[in-house]
């Protein structure tokens, strides 16, 4: 895993999630998440299905945020996990080997937890101060990053305030892969802003 991590966000979208999914596609990222905290559980699946499609025959990996029922109902790459959502044992056993499982960390004691819980990556955040998700909690900062680099053998997510200005120094850090929600949906052109962050990846 390494490069530029997608999620879907119908708030800083311009052009909906089916175009934006359909930019990263081009951009050629490793995975793309669908994120969506408002809409009903119908709505999502039908989205989800969509998006599966639009995904399919391509090298990209489509990811469920939350939903491991929504994962199994159109048979997505894997799920993405918070603190809150089920435990990642019991994602595991649901969705078994073959299917990724991201959680999402604040700090040290969860990554470790995580990493032991058999997850295949785990989601750093919020690494810096963000406007895009309200409940994110306290920034953990670079050093947390380094913290968890050095102690997790799994790959890393860095997410939270990333823009093009300070994506070098997370991945100096220690990221395998970056999320930039806001820095890349409120632009013009998402496929090549997406192709600027990956170019931060060959330095
Ligand atoms: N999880 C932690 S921070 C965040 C999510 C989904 C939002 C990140 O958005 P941005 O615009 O890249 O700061
Ligand atoms: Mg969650």
């Amino acid at each position: 895993m390494r490069g530029y991590y997608f999620i879907t966000d119908s708030n800083c979208s311009r052009l909906g999630n089916e175009e934006d999914v359909s930019q990263a596609l081009k951009a050629e990222v490793e995975i793309i998440q669908y994120r969506d905290k408002t809409a009903n559980s119908g709505d999502i699946y039908r989205e989800a299905k969509t998006l599966r499609a639009i995904c399919s025959g391509t090298k990209t990996k489509l990811i469920i945020n939350d939903r491991v029922d929504i994962a199994l109902a159109v048979n997505a790459d894997g799920v993405h996990l918070g603190q809150e959502d089920l435990p990642c044992e019991v994602a595991r056993r649901l969705l078994g080997r073959e299917k990724i499982i991201g959680v999402t960390v604040h700090n040290l004691k969860e990554a470790l937890k995580a990493e032991k819980a058999t997850a295949d990556y785990i989601g750093v955040s919020p690494i810096f101060a963000t406007r895009t998700k309200s409940d994110s909690g306290t920034p953990c900062g670079l050093e947390t990053l380094r913290e968890i680099r050095a102690n997790c053998k799994i790959p890393i997510v860095a997410i939270g305030g990333i823009n093009l200005q300070n994506a070098c120094e997370v991945i100096e850090a220690g990221a395998d892969m970056i999320c930039a929600i806001s820095a890349v949906l409120t632009k013009e052109d998402v496929a090549e802003e997406i192709r600027r962050f990956q170019r931060r990846f060959e330095k």
